[in-house]
């Protein structure tokens, strides 16, 4: 039986040194506790790192032991490891860069080669346990090489991959040295999910521009499968927080801490020790509202929680620095003797006490300058079980996308945030009710345990379809039946679309000459069978790269048509009227003007709008434009607006590739009729093929042929078997 695989950085455990002896401490993280319906269940496991240096081989393997116990697998990480890969490329390189703090990402190879290593460690570990037909599923940025590294070793293994922190923009993914690397990791995986639309939206675009992959919809076609992009806003365990915010223990929190602060409104603040959770900035908010609002001096006061993290790395040890001293500074300039206005924490608090924390405060104040969810937000709300409550949200957290009857605010603008924190202070009940309410409605639908199961459905859903695309596949049976088939046959023809299909595509189409390799190819069929070159090209150009061969010919997609018999040149194989293209010439050179690159090119029965050249991103913005506005005109005229692969192209819809390949046929009868090519305008040949025929589709997008094949080099090597 197949199993499922957790795989994360850390193991939902901290593995700690105490008297000689390990002992373990389970997280009760979120994570954890929305995978612990997964990885808890028959033979499945969860691989990771136990979070602390191991060397003794005896002592690693009474912790493989243990960890067995609880259905865990340690990957156990050098210090060296630690330090490059953890502490190094882990974070002081994709964290900054993924949060958009630029400034202090670190281009340092030796991190790289260790991130590397480790991953490769990951790796090792997991095939150790898995089986070819098993599903693992890979958690955030630390493990970003691991779904190709799997791939390789397990092609047909159900990958998934969730990032955990943001996806930033193209413009920040290009100024890693490796990120191609990093990206072809990633596309090993089936499923790729992230929290927001906008991450994933991103990371599609440096997907297509940096690996040259395109995708369409959310699903990226790579050479031998599709792989699914998909946004999964993660959701807490909702009735943990609302359960144990009205616990004893917690109300007994509530009331000892509350006497310490009687009378008094409270802002709360949760974060782990980083840049990215912008806390000097909420201090210096609050600063100033305390500047502007004298009113509120003794009325109004901070509960500032910082877990420490990181605090070897520079920049975490200078923030530390720089919100110990505008504490500091707030406290001794306002401080009377009953009243402190930031209580200021440098430690974690047990489950409890947080859940006090978060039942007594009325506002939860959270303001990261970059995140990419934030779960203390959810927590705040789940804990709110008399609804009374504001929370200010930052727009640069993920979560923003979901609570939107949160204040929300731009953690940039100082005085917004002022405003938003004295704005929350005087809210009238009903609202605080009406708005909590909402929140709390959405956060209990969209838990973490539907979260997982919305995200293994997809998983189930993207296997399914890859299994539909790859049934279909031409693999080495089907080559062969088709090979027996042909050596079969007495009367045999070959429709092959020229571009995507014999040759691959070139930024200057007129460089895209057959090479040696296929005029040989050619040659050799032409010699056993009829063999049609059938394409969206000019006449002149097929004629002079073809010139000499014992080929039929048909160009412009069905206008021209050259029979081998005839030695002369093409012939008009349907009437031309192109009184429409003045028109339409004047709409497309419009857009050639706006848009550097882009070229018109002139056939008898079409316009075609080019944009290869374009920079990328734009070519599809202008193309789009352009496609509505031609689509009006197409109307009139009636003619017919397609999209093609770089271009756009306008033309009469009687003209296409199937109706010149019904024609070719007419009055003949074939035992053996093979048509292959790589896009929309092909679509019409497979159409118009009988039955019996073999119609196939270069790479996975959906077709009418009953047959994909991945690449032009496997045609190549199709059409060389059947000339064996
Ligand atoms: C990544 C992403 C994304 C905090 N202080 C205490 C304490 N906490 C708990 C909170 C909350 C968690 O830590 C922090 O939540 P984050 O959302 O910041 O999660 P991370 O794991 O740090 O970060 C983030 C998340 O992954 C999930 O995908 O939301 O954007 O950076 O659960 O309650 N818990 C206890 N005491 C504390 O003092 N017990």
């Amino acid at each position: 039986m197949s199993k499922t695989i957790i795989v994360s950085n850390r193991l939902p455990i901290s593995l700690r040194h105490r008297n000689g002896r390990f002992e373990f401490k389970p997280s009760a993280g979120g994570l954890a506790t929305g995978l612990g319906s997964i990885y808890k269940e028959g033979e499945n496991i969860w691989i990771g790192w136990p979070g602390n240096t191991v060397d003794d081989p005896e002592q690693r393997a009474e912790i493989i032991l243990e960890l067995h116990e609880l259905k865990m697998a340690p990957v156990f990480l050098s210090k060296e490891d630690v330090e490059e890969f953890y502490e190094g490329f882990s974070n002081e390189t994709l964290w900054p860069a993924f949060h958009y703090f630029t400034q202090y990402m670190v281009y340092n190879p030796e991190h790289w080669e260790a991130y590397v290593r480790v991953n490769q460690k990951f790796c090792d570990a997991i095939l150790k346990k898995a089986g070819p037909e098993d599903t693992i599923w890979i958690h955030d940025y630390q493990l970003l090489l691991l779904p190709q590294m799997l791939r390789e070793v397990l092609p047909n293994a159900t990958i998934a991959f969730f990032q955990h922190i943001p996806f930033p923009s193209y413009e920040i993914m290009r100024m890693i040295p490796w990120r191609k690397e990093l990206l072809t990791g990633m596309v090993g995986a089936d499923l790729i999910g992230f929290h927001t639309y906008d991450d994933m939206r991103h990371f599609l675009s440096a997907v297509g521009r940096l690996t040259g992959l395109s995708s369409e919809s959310g699903y990226i076609q790579a050479e031998n499968r599709i792989i699914n992009v998909d946004s999964f806003p993660m959701g807490i365990d909702y009735d943990k927080y609302a359960k144990q915010a009205k616990s004893k223990k917690t109300l007994r929190f509530v009331e000892e801490f509350g006497k310490q602060v009687e009378g008094q409104k409270l802002l709360l603040t949760i974060d782990r020790l980083d840049y990215s959770k912008g806390i000097p900035q909420r201090i210096q908010a609050f600063n100033q509202l305390l500047e502007q609002h004298k009113e509120l001096h003794g009325k109004v006061s901070m509960i500032m929680i910082v877990v420490p993290s990181r605090d070897k790395v520079q920049s975490y040890k200078e923030l530390k620095e720089e919100i110990d001293l505008l504490v500091g500074r707030i406290n001794s300039e306002y401080s009377t003797l009953n009243w402190v206005p930031v209580h200021y924490f440098y430690r974690s608090f047990p489950f409890d006490e947080l859940s006090a924390f978060y039942n007594m405060s009325d506002i939860a104040l959270v303001t990261p300058l970059r995140d990419g969810m934030n779960l203390v937000c959810k927590e705040f709300v789940a804990s709110k079980t008399n609804q009374t409550g504001v929370l200010i949200l930052s727009e640069m957290a993920g979560a923003s996308k979901e609570l939107q009857d949160a204040i929300l605010v731009n953690p940039n603008d100082r005085q917004g945030v002022v405003d938003a924190i004295f704005n929350a202070l005087s809210m009238p009940q009903e609202e605080q009710v009406a708005r909590m309410n909402s929140m709390q409605e959405s956060l209990k639908k969209y838990d973490v345990f539907q979260w997982v199961k919305v995200f293994m459905d997809r998983l189930e859903h993207v296997k399914q379809k890859q299994e539909e695309l790859t049934s279909k596949d031409v693999d080495t049976k089907v080559m062969n039946e088709i090979q027996a088939s042909f050596k079969k046959a007495k009367k045999s023809i070959l429709f092959l679309d020229y571009d995507g299909t014999l040759t691959g595509f070139h930024s200057d189409p007129q460089k895209a000459i057959p090479d040696e390799e296929l005029r040989g190819i050619v040659k050799e069929l032409s010699k056993i069978s009829q063999v049609v070159i059938i394409s969206g090209r000019d006449k002149d150009t097929l004629g002079k790269w073809f010139a000499g061969q014992n080929i039929d010919m048909i160009a412009e997609h069905g206008v021209w048509v050259k029979r081998k018999e005839d030695n002369g040149d093409f012939e008009l194989y349907a009437e031309i009227d192109d009184s429409w293209k003045d028109d339409i010439r004047k709409i497309m050179e419009y857009y050639v003007l706006r848009t550097p690159g882009a070229f018109i090119e002139e056939k008898h029965h079409s316009l075609v709008w080019h944009y290869r050249k374009v920079e990328s991103g734009l070519g599809d913005l202008r193309m789009r434009e352009l496609f509505s506005h031609l689509k009006y005109m197409a109307r009139g005229h009636n003619l017919q607006v397609l999209e093609g692969n770089m271009v756009l192209e306008i033309k009469r819809p009687d003209i296409n590739k199937g109706r010149a390949a019904t024609a070719m046929m007419k009055g003949m009868e074939y035992d053996f009729i093979l048509a292959i090519g790589d896009d929309w305008t092909d679509e019409d040949t497979f159409k118009a093929m009988p039955k019996n025929a073999y119609s196939i589709r270069v790479g996975y997008a959906y077709t009418q042929a009953n047959f994909n094949i991945k690449s032009v080099k496997q045609v190549r090597q199709l059409l060389q078997k059947l000339t064996l």
